[in-house]
């Protein structure tokens, strides 16, 4: 793990520090008198070189606090829901499906000029038991078809793209996860699952999502072999989704690039879905959050999200960790200011 005192690391913050990101430091102190950033939206920002800009796991509870809703609205033209779309929380008896919290996310989106991704069709946890008690491949196969169509069918035209397989591979690479979808269909349910959401919704964007491939190479190529396959096989699939939770350690310089470039040349996009950034250390965090979107936006990500905006409501396994981009009460962090930076800079090198 590369630790603070590592010699590697303190020469490239100090490069770093000297460079044309350190005016983010000063704004950061400024951001931390009021509520305003003391500066132009994210999301204006990103529009002037069409790039999405978004925030995952929102929960629609949030908004009923007036400062979410304003922040989220404010800085992001994009959304996507936590765990609302998950199977047991959209239709969590096979009779009934619970529209209503995302419906909300879908109207507050469309009020505020806002896409929505839809993330959470296949993924490792939240299961009903009524679906994992089927173990005939043929009524379980019948069981995701009719699930993909009413959600999709619900939200066609208002969700441009999803997540359809989530986290299909073990968490630190060597192999597919055996979930619930693998065990009743085998590897096949990957392809069977995009090739479904493609009937369901054929103007819709269709990703893979995946996390830690850009900290574990070995993982990372499986993931390369994965969609490479799908793609030889004509599986309808758009491209893939980094997730991007970052735990203390910096992406290699060069490895967001690579990804893009091969992906590229398979016909696919990359986008960034959950970005957020685990460590105690807030100068680390700033400067891994403008690394990774200033690499992503040259390499040509043009849809970057990450996962909350808020430590109010931040998802953490670091204990005391606090991963997002403004504070608990919403004030705008170092991070934020190296994103904007990031932004900003691709905007004028153009
Ligand atoms: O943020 C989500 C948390 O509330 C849930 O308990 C957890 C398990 O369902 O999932 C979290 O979201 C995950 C996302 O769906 C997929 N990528 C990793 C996210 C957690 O960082």
């Amino acid at each position: 793990m590369l630790l603070p005192e590592d010699d590697r690391f303190k020469i490239q913050l100090e490069g770093w520090l000297r460079s044309r990101h350190a005016f983010i430091l000063l704004a950061a102190s400024r951001g931390k008198n009021g509520f305003g950033t003391g500066t132009t939206p994210l999301r204006k920002e990103a529009e002037k070189k069409d790039i999405l800009i978004g925030s995952g796991a929102i929960n629609p509870a949030y908004l009923n606090d007036t400062q979410f809703a304003t922040v989220l609205a404010q800085q992001f033209n994009s959304l996507s829901p936590e765990n609302e779309l998950k199977w047991n929380f959209i239709h969590p008896a096979a009779d009934h499906y619970n529209w209503e919290p995302t419906d909300r996310l879908v109207d507050f989106a469309e009020c505020n000029k806002m896409v929505v991704k839809g993330h959470g069709l296949i993924s490792s946890c939240c299961n009903p038991d009524y679906l994992v008690n089927i173990t005939d491949p043929a009524l379980f196969r019948a069981a995701m078809t009719s699930h993909f169509e009413a959600i999709m069918h619900r939200y066609a035209g208002k969700m441009d793209r999803w997540d359809v397989v989530t986290e299909a591979l073990a968490t630190q690479g060597g192999g597919l996860q055996e979930n619930d979808f693998y065990k009743v269909l085998g590897p096949n349910y990957i392809a069977e699952a995009f090739r479904i959401a493609r009937a369901a919704d054929a103007d819709a964007k269709l990703f893979i999502n995946e996390n830690m491939v850009e900290s574990l190479p070995g993982k990372r190529q499986e993931l390369y072999d994965l969609v490479s396959g799908l793609v030889a096989d004509n599986v309808p699939i758009d491209g893939v989704a980094l997730q991007m939770h970052i735990t203390e350690v910096p992406v290699v310089p060069g490895v967001i690039t690579q990804m893009v470039s091969d992906y590229y040349a398979l016909g696919l996009e990359v986008t960034i879905a959950e970005l957020d950034v685990h460590t105690l250390n807030a100068t680390l965090q700033t400067q891994i959050y403008g690394d990774v979107v200033d690499e992503a936006l040259r390499a040509g990500i043009t849809d970057i999200s990450v996962w909350g905006f808020t430590d109010k409501h931040a998802y953490t396994w670091l204990p005391g960790a606090k991963p997002l981009m403004f504070n608990e009460t919403y004030h705008a962090k170092g991070a934020f200011y190296a994103v904007h930076a990031a932004l900003e800079d691709l905007v004028s090198a153009h």
